[in-house]
């Protein structure tokens, strides 16, 4: 694999030169995510239903229209994903979410995802303080593969939607 992984992500021109394990341990590089891409932390205990259902939802009105969803489950706010990866699939089933969904990983500190640091230094991705503040935080991703804008998890997906348009 390519990728500008570990120790190199600053580096990065797009999160086209990232990798990631899908939700069945499969290593896969960003480089097929040449759509406008939604990346967020999910969970699958607390308030679930509304940002489940508007994400699933979502997928299924604008997939053809060049939407990809990339669902990152996250344990590190207030231990909402303790499920392993078999259950958080069960899990996304019960929502029709047909997004893909990715391995558990962690979104702050030394052993976040490359992507995630990324991202997040990215001059649209800071957000106020730059760490992601609880799940469901939501980047915006144009079809170059940058950040465009940043969703804070009280931003339900709904007010993502209305952005679309511009990039679609
Ligand atoms: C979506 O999730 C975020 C983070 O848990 C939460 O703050 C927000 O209220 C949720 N949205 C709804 C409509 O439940
Ligand atoms: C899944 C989920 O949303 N979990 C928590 C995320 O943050 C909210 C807001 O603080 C919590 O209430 C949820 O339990």
């Amino acid at each position: 694999v390519q990728c500008a992984q570990v120790e190199d992500w600053h580096s990065a021109k797009s999160i086209y030169e990232f990798s990631a394990k899908d939700i069945d341990g499969n290593e896969v590089s960003l480089e097929k995510y040449g759509y406008v891409c939604i990346i967020v932390n999910v969970a699958s205990k607390g308030k679930t239903r509304v940002n489940y259902t508007q994400l699933a939802g979502m997928h299924a009105s604008y997939a053809e229209k060049g939407l990809r969803i990339l669902g990152f489950p996250c344990n590190q706010f207030g231990g909402q994903e303790p499920g392993s990866e078999a259950e958080i699939k069960e899990f996304a089933k019960g929502y029709n979410a047909e997004f893909d969904l990715f391995s558990k990983i962690e979104v702050n500190g030394d052993n976040a995802h490359p992507l995630w640091k990324w991202m997040k230094a990215q001059p649209k991705g800071k957000g106020t303080l730059g760490n992601i503040k609880w799940n469901f935080t939501k980047f915006l991703i144009s079809r170059e593969g940058q950040v465009v804008k940043r969703y804070g998890p009280t931003d339900d997906p709904s007010v993502v939607e209305k952005d679309l348009p511009t990039y679609l």
